[in-house]
């Protein structure tokens, strides 16, 4: 019988190395549209997407949503370390993104142990429906506009499964036109706001983890069902610092570990965007998030006003 052990183990490596080793540079090769959305096409297929169709949820998982760069990487290692604590679970077992890899990994999934850790940046509309009707909990991160472009700027440099952009510039026009991978910040944030259920989601901030870690740590486990001591809840903390993380990069994303782990902070967006450009994305917040209850999470004023 297969190690479910090693074979979660060796997919996570398996992808690592795939990025890694990339070698086509244009945008064409390196990008694919499904369905209007563009994907990285080393990580992502069409064969991957048509297994998800027909994945099968249980009620017990554990779905953690985000667009590119608002958190993913910090959200799974907090729900790994809570699922050491609670369930004396080893750390990095789950949670390869849902959609990355070959169907061969979806069709893996099911060898997993219960509770399940899944991390997704599809849009609302993409998520695999089974997640829905076994109302499996949610828990969506997000990041402000500005802070997520930059990040996504820098990554999209230093990913070789990403094409490179020369400038800030030409990306930030890419990024506004939703000309990115998973399409446009303010279409993924709008459609979960439109279809945001309290029962079985929760959503938090990159802004608020940073400035009150323990409080939010707290509501993950609580959001979970998976007590902690106060002890613990601090233990998952210091294992789950942007420095500890980025210490413990090479062991967790191998070569890849420096571009998944950058500055970890909030406000570089003033070091790249110029007023115009700020303008633009006050615009676009103004027209889909203004007076919504994510976009009141965001806390715009604070976090994106020069
Ligand atoms: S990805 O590639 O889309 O899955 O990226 P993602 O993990 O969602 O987001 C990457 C950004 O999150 C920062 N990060 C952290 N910040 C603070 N504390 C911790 N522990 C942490 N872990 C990851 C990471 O540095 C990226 O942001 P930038 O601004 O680029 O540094």
């Amino acid at each position: 019988m297969a190690d479910i052990t090693q074979t979660s183990k060796n997919d996570r490596a398996a992808l690592m190395e795939m990025i890694h080793s990339t070698t086509k540079t244009s945008f064409e090769d390196l990008l694919f549209s499904y369905k209007g959305i563009l994907y990285p096409s080393v990580i992502c297929s069409l064969e991957t997407f048509q297994a998800l169709e027909v994945f099968e949820a249980r009620e017990d998982d554990l779905l953690v949503v985000t667009y590119p760069k608002n958190g993913t990487n910090w959200l799974i290692q907090i729900l790994y370390e809570i699922m050491a604590l609670v369930h004396n679970r080893e750390r990095g077992l789950d949670a390869t993104m849902i959609e990355f890899g070959s169907p061969e990994v979806i069709a893996r999934f099911k060898d997993r142990l219960s509770p399940r850790i899944f991390s997704t940046h599809l849009q609302f509309k993409a998520i695999p429906k089974s997640f829905f009707e076994k109302k499996v909990k949610m828990l969506l991160v997000l990041r402000n506009p500005k802070d997520t472009a930059v990040s996504f700027y820098h990554f999209h440099n230093n990913l070789p499964s990403l094409p490179s952009y020369d400038c800030w510039d030409s990306f930030f026009k890419d990024y506004i036109d939703g000309n990115v991978c998973y399409g446009d910040y303010f279409d993924f944030v709008s459609a979960w706001e439109k279809q945001f259920n309290q029962e079985t989601m929760m959503a938090i901030t990159f802004e608020e983890m940073k400035l009150d870690f323990l409080t939010t740590v707290r509501k993950i486990s609580e959001f979970f069902r998976l007590p902690l001591s106060e002890e613990q809840i601090r233990l998952v903390a210091k294992n789950t610092s942007f420095n500890s993380m980025k210490e413990k990069s090479e062991n967790t994303h191998g070569k890849l570990g420096d571009s998944f782990f950058r500055k970890g902070e909030i406000g570089d967006w003033k070091n790249y965007f110029s007023e115009d450009q700020s303008k633009v994305v006050d615009a676009m917040f103004e027209k889909y998030l203004a007076g919504t209850k994510l976009g009141e999470m965001l806390n715009y004023e604070k976090y994106c006003k020069f």
